[in-house]
């Protein structure tokens, strides 16, 4: 890292790297600063070859993020406000095309570009009394990190519109309802329940893990036709994998494959 992050912390231990949002005081939005640390890290973190698994969390007790920093967005002019949008485009798709699978753990309020944020993560995981929406109709905007394609393409277009268009809040359980999260866990267990999560999928193979996760986005990047054949792709190209041999040779034999990553 050319510089150490002052927004973020990073941790990487046991093949699992954690990003943890660090602005409690302004809780955790994203200005400038904030944006370029986060593109910075994930680059970093997507070339590591030692982590398999991504978490985000947030150190802030009342939010994951409030969102983008309407305060710096405010004093921008047309060419300004392009470039923040540009900004949180990269780190969205930076999660999501990244090669690890990225668990996010969510508490408090997570709105907004934090919700753009988290539709981009792989897997979604709630504290109770957590609170999304995207408010950007009630600052005269839109969704602008990618919600308006994400958030449809999981919760459906219909609920998509209702939250866009209204700006309303939905709970942790009307969010997993809706399909937004997937796992709704008490407050307290949040960090345990995402770092299980995060070791059982750090223990797979590394290339099944990072193949799987190309060929099931490759469901959103293109007509479905060209996703089974991509998917092809990926489930042949595992056959030059030592793991690929060693795992169903494992299953025939009836013990635990031992994975090497190769
Ligand atoms: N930006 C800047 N400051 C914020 C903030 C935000 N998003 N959210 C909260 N703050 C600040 C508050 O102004 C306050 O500052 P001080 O007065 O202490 O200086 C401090 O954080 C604490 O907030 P509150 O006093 O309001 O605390 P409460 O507990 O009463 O309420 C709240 C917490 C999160 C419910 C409330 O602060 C709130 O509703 N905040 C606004 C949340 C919001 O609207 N977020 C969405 C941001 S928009 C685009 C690019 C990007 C975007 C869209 C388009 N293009 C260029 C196309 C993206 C947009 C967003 O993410």
């Amino acid at each position: 890292m050319e510089k150490e992050p002052t927004n973020l912390k990073v941790d990487i231990k046991n093949g699992i790297g954690t990003i943890t949002l660090n602005r409690p005081k302004f809780l955790n939005v994203f200005n400038e600063e904030t944006l370029d640390e986060f593109a910075s890290i994930l680059d970093e973190i997507g070339r590591n070859e030692n982590v398999k698994v991504l978490v985000l969390l947030s150190a802030c007790k009342k939010a994951f993020t409030a969102g983008a920093d309407i305060k710096q967005m405010s004093a921008k002019d047309r060419e300004g406000g392009k470039r923040f949008a540009q900004m949180g485009h990269r780190i969205a798709r930076k999660l999501e095309t990244m090669p690890q699978p990225v668990i996010i753990g969510i508490h408090g309020y997570t709105l907004g570009g934090g919700v753009e944020f988290a539709c981009a993560c792989d897997i979604r995981i709630a504290a109770e009394g957590s609170v999304f929406s995207q408010p950007e109709i009630d600052i005269g905007v839109i969704p602008g990190w990618g919600g308006t394609q994400r958030l449809s393409r999981i919760v459906g277009i219909a609920k998509a519109k209702e939250m866009i268009y209204t700006g309303k809040r939905i709970d942790a359980h009307e969010a997993m309802e809706i399909g937004l999260v997937n796992h709704v866990v008490p407050r307290e267990n949040l960090e345990d329940v995402v770092m299980a999560l995060a070791e059982t999928m750090a223990s797979k193979g590394k290339h099944a893990l990072f193949n799987a996760k190309r060929a099931i986005n490759q469901l959103h990047e293109s007509f479905i036709e060209d996703g089974l054949a991509f998917e092809v792709e990926r489930w042949t190209e595992l056959f030059d994998t030592y793991d690929q041999k060693e795992g169903m040779r494992a299953f025939l034999e009836g013990r635990h494959p031992k994975f090497e990553d190769r």
